[in-house]
């Protein structure tokens, strides 16, 4: 069954992991759901972390079924890299039937500009990772990980993690949130006066000024447990929270 109304849903930080299979099967829950949706935008951190489209690991598979399934069923795919699967490429998008765009977008949302992003870059306190972003973001760094084999690559991204780990428990709260001047500067850029992101794992909607004019900024909240979604219709958006499924 197609949804009657244009509904469009985003989600973000599902963080999809072989060894986290209850929220691999709330993901794939989602995506059979009906009615379908007519968009689903995932804006990024789908996957725990990302090594290339060459992986070997099935989760990557039952997740490309999952998406082609639901497009299939009418609903256009949409992602936007996260900082974890940045390297999601071109192959794996064309398997899943997904539209890779720009990590900075502006949709039209029901008669709304929105832009969405998985906002990592909104988070410009955070000097060390904003460093560390654009080392691993340069086509180059990424040319020269993606030549080496799968082991070694496995055992680079458990290394970013765990000293990722080791960083974050020295980091007050406050740097890894956005920076509101960063938020009012972008979304004034590009002419929005409604964002939507994921990242900081702190879902909810905060009211804001762009340039004197009411505005407003919608963060999706991660998937440890259960599922946070954002659907969107004629009448406006309403962010829900999924129960965790039944183990
Ligand atoms: O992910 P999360 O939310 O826990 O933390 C992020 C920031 N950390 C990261 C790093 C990723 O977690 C690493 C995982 C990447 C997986 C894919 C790898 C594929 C490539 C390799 C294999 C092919 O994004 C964290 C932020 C936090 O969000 C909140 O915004 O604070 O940033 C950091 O912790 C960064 C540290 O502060 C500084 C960097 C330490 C690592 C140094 C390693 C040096 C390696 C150099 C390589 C060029
Ligand atoms: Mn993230």
């Amino acid at each position: 069954m197609s949804a009657t109304a244009s509904s469009v849903r985003f989600i973000a930080d599902l963080h999809l992991d072989p060894g986290r299979p209850a929220a691999n099967r709330a993901f794939l829950a989602l995506l059979a759901e009906q009615p379908t949706p007519t968009a689903l935008y995932i804006l990024g951190d789908l996957f725990e972390t990302w090594i290339g489209d060459d992986d070997d690991q099935p989760l990557g598979e039952q997740v490309a079924a999952g998406l082609r399934d639901l497009a299939g069923r009418g609903c256009a795919l949409y992602f936007i890299h996260g900082n974890r699967d940045f390297l999601l490429g071109e192959d794996f998008a064309r398997r899943s039937h997904l539209r890779l765009l720009p990590e900075h977008t502006v949709i039209d949302l029901h008669g709304t500009p929105t832009l969405i992003m998985h906002g990592d870059t909104l988070c410009t306190d955070d000097v060390a990772y904003q460093t560390l972003r654009r080392q691993i973001r340069a086509p180059d760094w990424q040319a020269t990980v993606l030549a080496q084999p799968l082991a070694a690559r496995r055992q680079l991204a458990a290394s970013l993690r765990s000293e990722s780990e080791r960083a974050l428990r020295d980091k007050p709260e406050a740097i890894t949130d956005v920076n509101p001047d960063t938020v009012h500067d972008i979304m004034q850029q590009h002419g929005v006066r409604q964002l939507i992101h994921g990242h900081t794992h702190r879902p909810g909607c905060h009211d804001l000024l762009v340039k004197d004019q009411p505005a407003r900024r919608l963060v999706l909240g991660a998937w440890y447990h259960g599922g946070s979604v954002l659907s969107c219709d004629t009448r406006g958006c309403r962010l829900l929270q999924r129960p965790a499924p039944a183990p």
